[in-house]
């Protein structure tokens, strides 16, 4: 704001009496010039008839302003028009004399229009971010120290450039199937993106890696339509991208046993117990190793191919009788390496007596196989052995079970209607029964064992 009181110009506004008449007086301008010098500290001798006497101004604080529209962070089109407007007050007892504008972040002031209520019109012409500042003055001259202002990107006009999918991986899978990790990738992601498998697959999860990677949970429906499916991914704007026959679904693989074995050690002599297999394991099965144990905790099992295998209870179950006393446990490997005849157990100490029923499965769940459990055991004897009854959860399953009994060399035999048993080891007793199910439901593994004896049974299930 330029002011100018000393310009010959002025003087013409406060006496007529000059060369070049014909401009006349103005009383606004002469008490104007009084104000003025008393803000100076000058006072009139003698006050020209027709003003009023003034005194200094006592105004020391500037008013402060705000931009009240656009919001910050807003973007503008280039090349259009963007009105700036908001407010300013003032206070220390003056009034707001006027507003600038800028819009290169404090560098060049423009006037705005208005005082305490004020707009700005103005062009942006070049992409990019730009900072938009205002700044008051008061009726003292006293001037706002500028705060940060808002910041606007001029942006280029378009909408944001829609998605692309260019490959799903895995790009299939089996009816009943959970997939928690398939990895979508393309480019243009945002975050918020929806990803669709169509009818039948549950879409639990679409996750944002990147703005080329998402990463979709599904499970497949067990009556999901078979066959190749297209996969479509839709940002939060709703431009989305769809790839043709992206994704198959396959029917599930036959569940069927590989090899199983059963084994008696009485007792181990170190903490550490490696069993031989019947045959070399084959890649993409699970490997089920149930374990009945004494006196020592089961620790850990690995395989001579890298296997991680998960511990099935937390707890070991205690059959706790006198003289035959077992632990109950299992492990299980999902989706293994193959290539591997050796299963090693390790125990927390030193000998341990332990029976292991062992089977290898193929076509079950390679990434979340275990469904269920269930334990039962009879600290007195009795010739009629069975396990809990457990509910599964799936219709395809294949049933683990074991019976152990450490009192004596029973065998077992006339298993339950639909089971199997596939293999049993004295001494001691260990009997592996098992079956292939294609129906939700309870299910309950028993045998008659040949005498009357103790014993413990657990029934493991795998989808
Ligand atoms: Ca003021």
């Amino acid at each position: 704001m330029v002011f100018g009181a000393g310009t010959v110009q002025w003087s013409w506004g406060l006496d007529a009496t000059h060369d070049l008449s014909g401009t006349s007086a103005d009383v606004n301008m002469q008490q104007a010039t009084v104000n003025l010098l008393a803000d100076m500290g000058v006072q009139p001798a003698t006050l020209q008839g027709g003003l009023v006497p003034a005194v200094a101004s006592t105004d020391t604080t500037p008013p402060t302003s705000a931009i009240t529209s656009p919001s910050s962070g807003s973007t503008v089109s280039p090349g259009s028009s963007v009105t700036i407007s908001g407010t300013a007050v003032d206070s220390g007892g003056g009034v707001v004399g006027a507003v600038e504008i800028s819009a290169d972040g404090g560098t060049t002031w423009h006037p705005a229009a208005g005082r305490e209520n004020w707009s700005y019109i103005t062009t942006f012409t070049n992409a990019g971010t730009v900072n938009v500042r205002s700044r008051a003055a008061d009726d003292s001259g006293n001037l706002e120290v500028p705060g940060p202002g808002i910041t606007l990107t001029v942006g280029t006009g378009g909408p944001p450039p829609p998605p692309t999918v260019s490959s799903v991986n895995p790009n299939s899978g089996a009816q009943g199937q959970s997939l928690p990790s398939v990895i979508i990738t393309g480019s243009n992601f945002q975050t918020g993106a929806t990803c669709s498998f169509g009818a039948g697959i549950t879409v639990n999860s679409c996750t944002f890696n990147s703005a080329t990677q998402l990463t979709a949970n599904i499970i497949i429906g067990s009556t999901a339509t078979l066959g190749t499916r297209n996969v479509t991914v839709t940002n939060p704007d709703s431009q989305s991208s769809t790839l043709s026959n992206a994704f198959s679904v396959t029917t599930p693989s036959a569940i069927s046993l590989i090899q199983r074995a059963t084994f008696s050690r009485q007792p181990t002599s170190g903490g550490t117990v490696t069993l031989t297999l019947p045959q070399a394991t084959g890649a993409g099965h699970t490997l089920v190793a149930g374990v009945s144990f004494w006196p020592l905790d089961i620790s850990s099992v690995t395989d001579g191919s890298g296997d991680a295998f998960t511990r099935g209870l937390a707890t070991s179950i205690y059959h706790n009788v006198s003289g035959s006393a077992t632990y109950t446990n299992f492990y299980y490997a999902k989706s293994t390496a193959g290539g591997t005849t050796s299963l090693t157990l390790n125990f927390s100490g030193g000998s341990t007596y332990l029976l292991v029923a062992v089977a290898e499965v193929a076509g079950l769940d390679p990434s979340a196989p275990l469904d269920q459990s269930g334990y039962h055991d009879s600290l007195t004897a009795t010739a009629a052995w069975s396990s809990a009854a457990v509910t599964i959860t799936t219709a395809n399953e294949y049933l683990f079970s074991w019976a152990a009994s450490e009192a004596a060399n029973a065998t077992c035999a006339s298993p339950a209607s639909g089971w199997v048993i596939e293999s049993q080891t004295n001494p001691a007793t260990v009997c592996l029964l098992d079956r292939v199910v294609s129906a939700t439901g309870s299910y309950q593994a028993s045998v008659t064992a040949s005498s009357a004896q103790n014993y413990a049974m657990e029934l493991v299930t795998f989808k």
